[in-house]
């Protein structure tokens, strides 16, 4: 049976980015993928709190993704939607995986590295940058690989960015396999066919929700007005006419990007910017701002109804653990018999 999983964090209403590159195949997976497949997805909040995080602000934001989720046109009786805690076998899975896992293998994972060298640049005593990192940060990849496997997820999709942590998750089952027997399925990686968003201020870092300009990014849950006037902000170059080079103009590429996921023809980035070719930026950037407003529509008007109807919310939760809970079991069954507990 295909078994399909993946997570977002709840560190801020999803954006444009989280949109495009991951949910919105979540949703088309609804319909594309048999019946008989499992869609889980989870709000994976122990993976938010290897950053500090509010209490208070993190229950909200849980709320808030779930809320989105359900917006967007999650339908909770195809999917299997839940909070990573309400599952406890996720970070009981964990330990045990961690206990095959190689620190060596962990600490060449590209993310931790540029957390890493990130923390290196910021202080001036180098030697203690490795003790105020968290072990929870380094060890972030072995939950991850805990979510996937305990579900026996068959397919993962993720954006570009995530897949080595998929290999991770891959060598993961094989150390375990080795060393207990073959009882853990090899997940396979659904890689996202959608180009990575930037930021709307700073077009060539990725936009995401934990940057501080509010302005960088388009929440899926913006009004229109607000669309409209970041997009007619958003920073490009003073090169006349509209054309697709995101190498020389990256902030222009990634509107025509932006344009091309909403648009009703379906035109790539190269055919739109050359039927705007000749258009003044605020024209083209009125156009885009209309793809994406059509693109979106609905979601708002979702989502507000939804976020305020928290014991709808709790119910849906609910039911989610509940059905997530009992697809775990059996996996945790199977480790702790192959382990001796
Ligand atoms: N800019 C982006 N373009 C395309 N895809 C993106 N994703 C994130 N940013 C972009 C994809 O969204 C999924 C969920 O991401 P996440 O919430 O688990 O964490 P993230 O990748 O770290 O996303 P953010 O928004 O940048 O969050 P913060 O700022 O909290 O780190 C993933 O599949 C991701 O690839």
């Amino acid at each position: 049976p295909r078994v399909v999983f993946s997570g977002i964090q709840p560190t801020g209403v999803p954006h444009l980015g989280n949109y495009v590159g991951a949910l919105r195949q979540w949703v088309n997976l609804q319909r594309d993928e048999q019946p008989s497949t499992k869609l889980i997805y989870s709000i994976v909040d122990l993976h938010a709190i290897t950053v500090p995080q509010k209490p208070e602000t993190l229950r909200q934001r849980k709320r808030e993704v779930l809320a989105a989720l359900l917006a967007i046109g999650l339908d909770p009786e195809r999917c299997t939607i839940f909070y990573q805690s309400s599952v406890p076998a996720h970070s009981e899975l964990m330990w045990i995986l961690a206990c095959t896992a190689s620190v060596g293998y962990l600490s060449r994972m590209t993310q931790w590295k540029s957390k890493l060298s990130l923390a290196s640049s910021s202080t001036l005593e180098n030697k203690s940058v490795g003790s105020r990192l968290k072990l929870g940060l380094f060890s972030y990849p072995v939950l991850q690989a805990a979510d996937i496997l305990v579900h026996r997820a068959t397919h993962v999709p993720v954006g570009h960015d995530q897949q080595q942590h998929l290999e991770f998750a891959r060598e993961c089952v094989t150390n375990f396999n080795h060393a207990y027997g073959n009882h853990l399925v090899h997940p396979e990686t659904i890689v996202s066919p959608a180009q990575r968003i930037m930021s709307l201020t700073e077009p060539t870092s990725k936009m995401s929700k934990s940057h501080e300009a509010q302005r960088s990014r388009i929440l899926i849950t913006d009004s229109p007005q607000d669309i409209r006037s970041k997009i007619a902000t958003a920073l490009t170059d003073s090169t006349p006419g509209i054309s697709y080079d995101p190498a020389t103009r990256p902030g222009i590429s990634n509107l025509l990007e932006i344009f091309s996921v909403f648009d009703t023809e379906r035109r790539s980035p190269a055919q739109l910017a050359e039927a705007y070719a000749d258009a003044s930026p605020k024209i083209f950037k009125e156009a885009v701002a209309d793809a994406l407003l059509t693109g979106l529509q609905g979601i708002r008007d979702r989502y507000l109804d939804l976020s305020a109807n928290d014991s709808y919310l709790d119910k849906i939760e609910q039911h989610g653990a509940r059905k997530a809970q009992e697809s775990a079991k059996e996996t945790m069954e199977i480790v702790k018999t192959a382990v001796g507990l």
